[in-house]
C-alpha cells in the first residue's frame, strides 16, 4: 500500500500570505525548493499528514479494502451526470481544465485556492478500491490524488467546524427511476470531519492511470472509500468547512440524501 510518496513537487503561495492564493502562485520542483514560510507550511502539512496517517494504519483502524492492479474492472460504467451543462462547464472541457481552480474555504484560517496543475503536483495516493452504486453496480478502479485530509490541514480548519460540504458543477435532472423526490438540483456532497482526514479519503484526478475522464468526474472529484457511490462527488469545485448541515440546499447534506437517501452512506 503507498502513502504519501510523491513528495518532489509542492505549490507555495507567494507573498507569505499563506497557501496558493489564487493568482499569486508558483510552483517549485524538485530540488529547486525555496525557503519560503508557505513552502514550509505544505511540506510540514505533509509531514504531519504522513504521520498521521501511519498512526492510523498502525491503530487498526478501518480501512477499506484495496486490490491489486489486475483486479481493475474492464469497463468502469459513468453514472449520474455524464457531462454537466452549461457553458462554463464546455469552456473548461475546451481548455483542458486551465482555469478550474479548487477553492478550500468556510470555517478555516487560511482559505486555500488551486489549479488543477497545482493540485497534480500535491503529494498524492494512489489507491485500488471497489466502487458501490446503491443501484446494485460495483466496479473496482484506481484513484491518485491529493489527500483531503493534507488540503484541510494546510487550510486550517477551525475548532467549531464539524462537516465538509463538496459544491459539485452539475445541476443533476430528477431521476424517478431512482425514487425519492424527482426534482432536479445542484449536486453537492458532505461529509464529518473524521471521514474527511481518513487517509483514504482524496480529492483525485486520475483514475486507471489517466486524468479523469468527463463521465468520472473531471477534474476533480472525491473518493471516499467506505462509503458508498452517492457520497463519490464528481465534479468538485469548492469544498466548505462548516459546523452544520441546515444552510445548504435541503439540509440533509446531500443530492441524494435530500431526496431520501441516508446520510452516513457505510459499506
Ligand atoms: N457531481 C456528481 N457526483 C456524483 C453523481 C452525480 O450525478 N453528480 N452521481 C453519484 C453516483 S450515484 C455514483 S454511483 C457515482 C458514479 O461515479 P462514476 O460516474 O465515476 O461511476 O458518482 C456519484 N457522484
Ligand atoms: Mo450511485
Amino acid at each position: 500500500m503507498t502513502l504519501i510518496t510523491r513528495r518532489n513537487a509542492l505549490i507555495v503561495g507567494a507573498a507569505g500570505s499563506g497557501l496558493a492564493l489564487s493568482g499569486c502562485t508558483k510552483i517549485v520542483m524538485g530540488d529547486s525548493l525555496t525557503r519560503s514560510a508557505g513552502f514550509q507550511r505544505v511540506l510540514a502539512n505533509a509531514e504531519a499528514w504522513t504521520l498521521s496517517a501511519q498512526r492510523f494504519l498502525l491503530s487498526g483502524g478501518a480501512m477499506a479494502r484495496e486490490y491489486s492492479p489486475s483486479d481493475i474492472s474492464e469497463k468502469f460504467k459513468a453514472n449520474g451526470t455524464l457531462y454537466p451543462g452549461g457553458e462554463d462547464y464546455e469552456d473548461a472541457v475546451l481548455e483542458n481544465f486551465a482555469g478550474w481552480r479548487l477553492t478550500v474555504d468556510g470555517l478555516v484560517t487560511r482559505p486555500v485556492s488551486l489549479s488543477v496543475a497545482e493540485i497534480r503536483r500535491l503529494p498524492s495516493r494512489t489507491q485500488i478500491t471497489r466502487h458501490d452504486c446503491v443501484e446494485g453496480w460495483s466496479a473496482i478502479g484506481q484513484w491518485t490524488g491529493v489527500p483531503l485530509g493534507l488540503l484541510l490541514k494546510t487550510a486550517g480548519v477551525l475548532p467549531q467546524a464539524k462537516y465538509v460540504v463538496f459544491h459539485c458543477a452539475d445541476n443533476l435532472e430528477g431521476e424517478p427511476e431512482k425514487g425519492g423526490m424527482q426534482a432536479a438540483g445542484q449536486y453537492y456532497e458532505s461529509l464529518a470531519l473524521a471521514d474527511a482526514v481518513h487517509p483514504q479519503t482524496i480529492l483525485a484526478h486520475a483514475m486507471n492511470g489517466k486524468p479523469l475522464d468527463v463521465g468520472h468526474g473531471a477534474p476533480l472529484r472525491l473518493r471516499v472509500e467506505r462509503q458508498l457511490g452517492y457520497k463519490q462527488a464528481k465534479y468538485v469545485q469548492r469544498i466548505q468547512v462548516t459546523d452544520t448541515l441546515s444552510g445548504f440546499y435541503g439540509g440533509k447534506g446531500g443530492y441524494w440524501e435530500d431526496r431520501g437517501y441516508e446520510w452516513y452512506a457505510g459499506i
